[in-house]
C-alpha cells in the first residue's frame, strides 16, 4: 500500500457545487445515480488535468457528461478510481453505479445492519456508494432521493430537509431530501429502515424550533428518553458556553446495531451504535448512561466543531476530533462533577494514550504520513488532541480563549481548514504567542518532566529544577512549551506563591496557585519568602499530558492525599503510593519473597473509608489501584504474571484488614430510592460497589450471601453487573454458573446486555478463560460480523492481561486467528483489535517474542488489508 503525505496536499483540481444523488434500494441489488455540477478549480495550479474520481467495490453502469452518453473509450476504471480523460472547465457528469449493501461486511460505506440500510461515509466511505472527489476539502451542496419498498422501509432518511416525497404503484415510495449547507461527502447518511421514533422539541437561543427524534427498532423505543435529554442538554450548553447556535429545524438520530465506531455526527442525521444511545435503568449501567450523555453531546458538538467549520485534509483530524472531545469533556464536567471527570480522563489518557505513544504507531496529533486514514482515529489524534486544546485554554484563560473559538467559528464558517488556522485564530484573539505550542502538533511522544525542590531555610527559597525530554521510537523532539500548573503546601494549607523575577500576578487573589511555562530542557523557578519547608503539588488539574517524576517520600504523598485542594492531585497521590506499594510487592514475588503491603496505603484507606464528608465517587477512585496496564505501562519489560499476583495479594490483603469497613461503606451506600443516573446516586453505588469487590475477595460466607441477594434483588444493571462480575471472578463455581445461566436466560432477547454477559466473561482473571472465549464464539448470541459482539469476547479477553498474556503464548496465537478472520470481513475492526499486540516492546523478552511471532503470521498472510498491513508492517519495524 501507498503512503500518504501531509507535505504533498494539493487543492484539488476540481470543485464540486451541486451533487444529486438517486438511490433504488432493492434486495439484490442498490442502483446509485448521481448527478455532479462540477468545475475546475481556479486555485488548482493544473488547469488542463483530466478528472479523476476516487470509487471501489462498485460495478459502473454509465457515464454521462452534458448529457451525453461516454464511450467505454472515454474514460478508464480500475479498483480504486473513474478517469475521465477530457473534460471542459465546468460539466455535469453523471454516473449509475451498482453496489450489493448486503454484502458489505466492512462497515463502511452503504451497507445492512439488521433490516435497515445506513452508511458510514467517515473517513473515506462515501466512495463505496458512487464515484466522487472524496476528500473532505470539496464541499457540495446535496440534495438525495431514497426510493425502497414502503412496507420494509417505511422511514427513508437523509442530511438537511424532507423536500418532498410521493408513491409509486409497485408498492415502492420515495422521499427527497435537501441540505442547504455545503458538507463534504464523509457527512453524507443515508437511513432506511422499518424504524419508530421519540420526538421532542428544542428553541434555540434566537426563538428557532428544532424537533428532535431519535429512531429505533420498535423492541427499543423505551430506552431513547436519556439520550433525548442528552441531546437538548448539549444544546443548550453549547449555546451558553460557546455561542453555537443549531442551524436548521430537524435534527435525527438513528441507532444501528452493527458500527464500526460509537457514532458519527452526518449533518442532521447523526448515526448511532445502539451501545451509545440506549439507555434504561434495568439493562444500562451508571458508565454507559453517562457514556451516551458524552457521546450524544459529541456528535451534536461536531456541528460546528467539524460540520460548519470541517478539516482541510484527513491529517488535520484532531482539528475537529481534538477539539470536539475538549467540548464534551467540559460539558460531562459541567453536568456532573469536574474531578472525577477529570481523574477518569488522566487515567484513560496515561494507561492507554501514553501507551500509543511509547510504541511503534506513536504519532502527533497532526500525523505527518499514513497508510489507510481509519488507523489514525486514535486516543493520541482524540484525547491527547483534547488535551492540546485544554492547554491553549489554560494558557488563554476563560475569556479570551472563548474570545479564540469566536473568531476560529467566524472565520471559518463555511471551509475546510487546518489546526494552524485553529492555532492562529486563538492567537489573534488572545495576542499570546503560541509559536513553540505548536510543537504539540508536530511532535509525537510523551514528554517526562523530572522535577526536583530545594529548600533553603537561610534564604527563605524555594526552588524546582524542571528537566524535560523526550523520546519516541522514531525521534527525539525539541522541546515543549508545557503549562505546568503548581502550588506549594505548608503545615497550614497552601503558601503565597511569589515567584523570582515575576511581577506579582492580580489574576489570582490568593497568589497560592501558578502556572510556569516550561519551554527549556531545563529551567529553574525560585519562590521567595516561603516560611516553611512546603512540599510541592505539581501539574495540578493534569494541567498537560505528560509523565511527572518527583522524588516523593511516602509520607509526602500520604500528606497530599489528605491535604491537598487540587482533587486530581489528591487522587494522583493516593495512586503514586498505590504504585510505589505495588513495585516493592513484585520485586519481592520476582525474588521468591514474601510480600509485603505497605501499611500507608491500608492506613489511607482505612481513612477513606472512615470520612463520611469525602466525595462518594473520589472515594471509589482512590480505593482502586493502579490498574495492570497502568503499572505494564510504567515499568520496564513488563512481567505481567508478576504484576497481576501482586496486585490481587495486595487487594486481598486489604479486603481482609478492612473488612467491617467495606462492609459498613456497602450498608450505607445501598440506596432505597428508585434509579436515577444523577451525580449522587452513581456516587453511592459506584462506592457500594467497590465495597462489594473487596468484601467478595475474602471470599467470605458473608459476602457470598450479600453478593447474591444483590444479585437476586438488583433494579437496575449496575448492581446486577457488579454483582455478577463479583461473582464470575471468584471461586464459588456453582453459585456462578448459576447467576451466568440466569442471566443469559433473562436478557438474551437484549443484545447490549447479552453483550455485558459477554465481555464479564471473557474479562474473568482466572485460569481457563481462554477456553470459555473460545465457547463463548461458539454461542448463538455470537457474531464475528457484529463489532460490538467481537469487542465484548475478543476486546475484552485481550484488555484481561493475565490470560491475554498467558506465558504459553495462546493469547497471542488466539488474536491473531481473530484479527486473520476478521481481515477479510472487517479490515477496520482487525485493526483497531491489533493494538495490543504492537506493544511487544512493553514486555519481557519472552513475551515479546511471542507477541512478535503471532504478529509474523499475521504479516504472512496474502490479501491483507490496507489497515491490517499498515499496523502489523510499522509494529515489527
Ligand atoms: N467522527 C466520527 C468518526 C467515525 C468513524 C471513523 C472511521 C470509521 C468509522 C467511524 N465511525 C465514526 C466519530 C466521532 O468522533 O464523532
Ligand atoms: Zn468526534
Amino acid at each position: 500500500p501507498k503512503t500518504i503525505y501531509l507535505k504533498d496536499y494539493q487543492v484539488p483540481e476540481f470543485l464540486i457545487d451541486h451533487t444529486d444523488l438517486h438511490f433504488t434500494l432493492a434486495d439484490d441489488m442498490t442502483t446509485v445515480r448521481s448527478r455532479l455540477s462540477m468545475r475546475r478549480n481556479p486555485e488548482s495550479k493544473t488547469q488542463d488535468a483530466s478528472l479523476v474520481l476516487h470509487g471501489q467495490d462498485m460495478q459502473l453502469q454509465a457515464v454521462t457528461l452534458d448529457g451525453t452518453l461516454l464511450s467505454a473509450s472515454a474514460y478508464k476504471v480500475d479498483e480504486e478510481s473513474l478517469t475521465v480523460a477530457s473534460v471542459p472547465d465546468s460539466f455535469v457528469l453523471e454516473c449509475e453505479t451498482l453496489i450489493k449493501p448486503q454484502d458489505n461486511t466492512s462497515l463502511e460505506g452503504l451497507y445492512r445492519s439488521a433490516s435497515m440500510y445506513c452508511t458510514q461515509c467517515e473517513a473515506e466511505g462515501f466512495r463505496k456508494i458512487t464515484y466522487y472527489l472524496d476528500r473532505p476539502d470539496v464541499m457540495s451542496l446535496f440534495t438525495t432521493t431514497i426510493v425502497a419498498d414502503k412496507a420494509a422501509y417505511p422511514v427513508l432518511l437523509s442530511n438537511g430537509n424532507n423536500v418532498d416525497s410521493g408513491e409509486n404503484s409497485d408498492g415502492s415510495h420515495w422521499v427527497k431530501w435537501e441540505d442547504p449547507f455545503k458538507k463534504p461527502a464523509y457527512l453524507f447518511a443515508l437511513v432506511a429502515g422499518d424504524l419508530e421514533f421519540i420526538e421532542d422539541s428544542f428553541t434555540t437561543c434566537s426563538g428557532n424550533d428544532v424537533t428532535l427524534r431519535i429512531f429505533v427498532e420498535a423492541k427499543d423505543l423505551d430506552k431513547c428518553d436519556h439520550a433525548m435529554q442528552s441531546l437538548k442538554r448539549s444544546m443548550k450548553w453549547d449555546e451558553e458556553t460557546f455561542g453555537r447556535e443549531y442551524d436548521l429545524n430537524i435534527f435525527n438520530i438513528v441507532a444501528v446495531d452493527d458500527f464500526n465506531m460509537g457514532a458519527m455526527e452526518n449533518k442532521s442525521l447523526n448515526i448511532f451504535n445502539t451501545s451509545c444511545v440506549l439507555a434504561k435503568p434495568e439493562t444500562t449501567t451508571d458508565a454507559a448512561f453517562q457514556r451516551v450523555e458524552a457521546i450524544v453531546a459529541h456528535e451534536y458538538f461536531h456541528n460546528w466543531s467539524g460540520n460548519r467549520v470541517t478539516c482541510r485534509d484527513w491529517f488535520q483530524l484532531s482539528l475537529k476530533e481534538g477539539f470536539t472531545v475538549y467540548r464534551d469533556a467540559e460539558f460531562s464536567s459541567d453536568m456532573g462533577s469536574r474531578t472525577v471527570k477529570r481523574v477518569e480522563d488522566v487515567n484513560f489518557l496515561r494507561t492507554v494514550q501514553f501507551a500509543e505513544d511509547a510504541g511503534p504507531m506513536a504519532h502527533p496529533i497532526r500525523p505527518e504520513s499514513f497508510m489507510e486514514i481509519s488507523n489514525f482515529y486514535t486516543v493520541t489524534v482524540y484525547e491527547k488532541g483534547a488535551e492540546i486544546v485544554r492547554m491553549i485554554a489554560h494558557l488563554l484563560g476563560k475569556d479570551l480563549f472563548r474570545k479564540g473559538s469566536d473568531l476560529y467559528f467566524e472565520r471559518h464558517d463555511g471551509q475546510a481548514v487546518t489546526c494552524e488556522d485553529f492555532v492562529k485564530a486563538m492567537e489573534d484573539a488572545s495576542g499570546k504567542d503560541l509559536s513553540q505550542f505548536r510543537r504539540w502538533y508536530s511532535q509525537a511522544g510523551t514528554p517526562q518532566l523530572a522535577v526536583s525542590g530545594r529548600y533553603d531555610e537561610v534564604t527563605s527559597t524555594y526552588s524546582l529544577t524542571v528537566k524535560q525530554s523526550c523520546k519516541t521510537v522514531q525521534e527525539t523532539p525539541k522541546a515543549f512549551h508545557i503549562p505546568l500548573a503548581m502550588a506549594l503546601l505548608g503545615e497550614a494549607g497552601a503558601l503565597r506563591l511569589q515567584l523570582q523575577g515575576a511581577e506579582p500576578n492580580p489574576d489570582s487573589a490568593d497568589n497560592t496557585e501558578l502556572v510556569l511555562d516550561v519551554t527549556e530542557s531545563e529551567q529553574q523557578f525560585v519562590f521567595e519568602n516561603i516560611p516553611e519547608r512546603p512540599v510541592p503539588s505539581l501539574l495540578r488539574g493534569f494541567s498537560a499530558p505528560v509523565q511527572l517524576h518527583f522524588d516523593y517520600s511516602r509520607d509526602e504523598l500520604m500528606f497530599l492525599m489528605s491535604h491537598d485542594s487540587d482533587g486530581f492531585c489528591r487522587w494522583d497521590a493516593c495512586q503514586q503510593l498505590g504504585v510505589l506499594a505495588l513495585k516493592d510487592m513484585i520485586a519481592a514475588y520476582q525474588a521468591g519473597q514474601d510480600m509485603q503491603l505497605e501499611p500507608r496505603l491500608l492506613s489511607a484507606y482505612q481513612h477513606l473509608l472512615s470520612d463520611e464528608s469525602l466525595d462518594k465517587s473520589m472515594v471509589a477512585l482512590m480505593l482502586s489501584l493502579p490498574s495492570e496496564a497502568y503499572m505494564a505501562g510504567i515499568m520496564p519489560k513488563a512481567d505481567v504474571q508478576a504484576i497481576h499476583i501482586a496486585r490481587m495479594t495486595a487487594k486481598v490483603e486489604i479486603a481482609d484488614q478492612l473488612q467491617a469497613l467495606f462492609l459498613q461503606a456497602y450498608k450505607a451506600n445501598t440506596l432505597s430510592q428508585p434509579y436515577q443516573a444523577n451525580e449522587q446516586q452513581i456516587a453511592a453505588r459506584s462506592l457500594k460497589n467497590t465495597a462489594l469487590h473487596y468484601l467478595m475477595l475474602s471470599e467470605t460466607e458473608e459476602a457470598l450471601a450479600l453478593c447474591l441477594a444483590q444479585y437476586q434483588q438488583a433494579q437496575n444493571m449496575t448492581d446486577s453487573m457488579a454483582a455478577l462480575s463479583a461473582l464470575v471472578n471468584s471461586s464459588f463455581e456453582q453459585q456462578k454458573q448459576q447467576a451466568l445461566a440466569d442471566f443469559y436466560q433473562r436478557w438474551q432477547s437484549e443484545a447490549l446486555v447479552v453483550n455485558q454477559w459477554l465481555s464479564v466473561q471473557a474479562g474473568c482473571y482466572l485460569a481457563g478463560t481462554l477456553d470459555k472465549v473460545k465457547a463463548l464464539m461458539a454461542h448463538p448470541a455470537f457474531d464475528i460480523k457484529n463489532p460490538n459482539k467481537v469487542r465484548s469476547v475478543v476486546g475484552a479477553f485481550t484488555a484481561n492481561a493475565v490470560n491475554f498474556h498467558h506465558q504459553d503464548g495462546s493469547g497471542y496465537e488466539f488474536l491473531a486467528d481473530q484479527i486473520i478472520t476478521l481481515n477479510a470481513l472487517n479490515p477496520q475492526i482487525a485493526a483497531r483489535l491489533l493494538g495490543p499486540l504492537t506493544k511487544w516492546q512493553q514486555y519481557k523478552d519472552e513475551s515479546a517474542a511471542l507477541m512478535r511471532k503471532a504478529l509474523q503470521r499475521i504479516m504472512a498472510q496474502e490479501q491483507l488489508s490496507k489497515d491490517v498491513y499498515e499496523v502489523v508492517s510499522k509494529s515489527l519495524n
